[in-house]
């Protein structure tokens, strides 16, 4: 569709500024909202974590296990664009979870969490984790409010993912590499992965974890806990 009129002919629309215009202010109202949000967060204690992966690199087992095994109280935010399956894996833990279905959307925003956090009403001092839709592209334009940003990327991906997607890892507080339990049998190399994280990320705690396993899953803990 024509971004200038809204009509379906390209043919007169006269460079990209009303789109940059029109992205520019979607994404200013949404950071308005989320410093409402990190504020009011911070006002009550809670901290929360935007978890970012590529679909399948393992948010949900990861956040199942972590759940249950961090020593805080905690509640998860999830976002799909269909079913409630990983919501349901939460609650399943024992764990609050709300499920939010972005329908053809791509990632969450701080409209979804607002009304997410008003659902959860998260208690003070607790943690609140917020699994993003699972894409390396559009989560890492959209502030939610979040104390912190978790990059998680698998070994079944492939080296080069930090490159391929510099926008999305360049956000990341931290950057978790998980499901290292398989690398016995793959051609994985951590070097040739670290060099390109570098190059987009110079500073970012890489974490190897495997969500299945546990292993690494202590400096998960201790990160989160500093
Ligand atoms: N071997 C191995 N498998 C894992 C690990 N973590 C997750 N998996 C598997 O990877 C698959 C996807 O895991 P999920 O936790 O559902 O991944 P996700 O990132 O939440 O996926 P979406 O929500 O669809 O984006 C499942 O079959 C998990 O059992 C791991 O550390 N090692
Ligand atoms: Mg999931």
């Amino acid at each position: 569709m024509c971004a200038t009129c809204g009509c379906d002919d390209h043919s007169h629309e006269q460079g990209g500024g009303v789109v940059i215009d029109l992205e520019e202010r979607l994404l200013a109202r949404n950071d308005h909202l989320a410093g409402h949000i990190r504020d009011w967060l911070a006002s009550i204690g809670v901290r929360s974590y935007n978890l970012m992966s590529s679909p399948g690199s393992g948010k949900t087992t990861l956040l199942e296990r972590t759940v249950r095994e961090l020593g805080l109280p905690c509640s998860v935010i999830e976002g799909d664009q269909e079913t409630t399956f990983d919501a349901d894996r939460i609650q399943a833990t024992g764990v609050a979870a709300v499920q939010v279905n972005t329908g053809a959307g791509c990632h969450l925003d701080a409209v979804m969490v607002r009304k997410a956090l008003a659902s959860l009403d998260p208690a003070p001092g607790s943690v609140v984790f917020v699994e993003n839709v699972g894409n390396l592209v559009c989560p890492a334009l959209f502030d939610l409010g979040e104390t912190g940003r978790v990059v998680i990327l698998s070994v079944t991906e492939g080296e080069d993912k930090p490159l391929k997607y510099p926008h999305l890892v360049r956000t990341g507080d931290v950057v978790l590499l998980n499901k290292v339990d398989l690398l016995p049998y793959l051609d994985f190399s951590q070097d040739r992965f670290l060099r390109a994280l570098r190059q987009v990320n110079p500073h970012a705690p890489l974490l190897p974890v495997s969500a299945r396993t546990g292993e690494g899953l202590a400096d998960w803990y201790a990160w989160l806990s500093r």
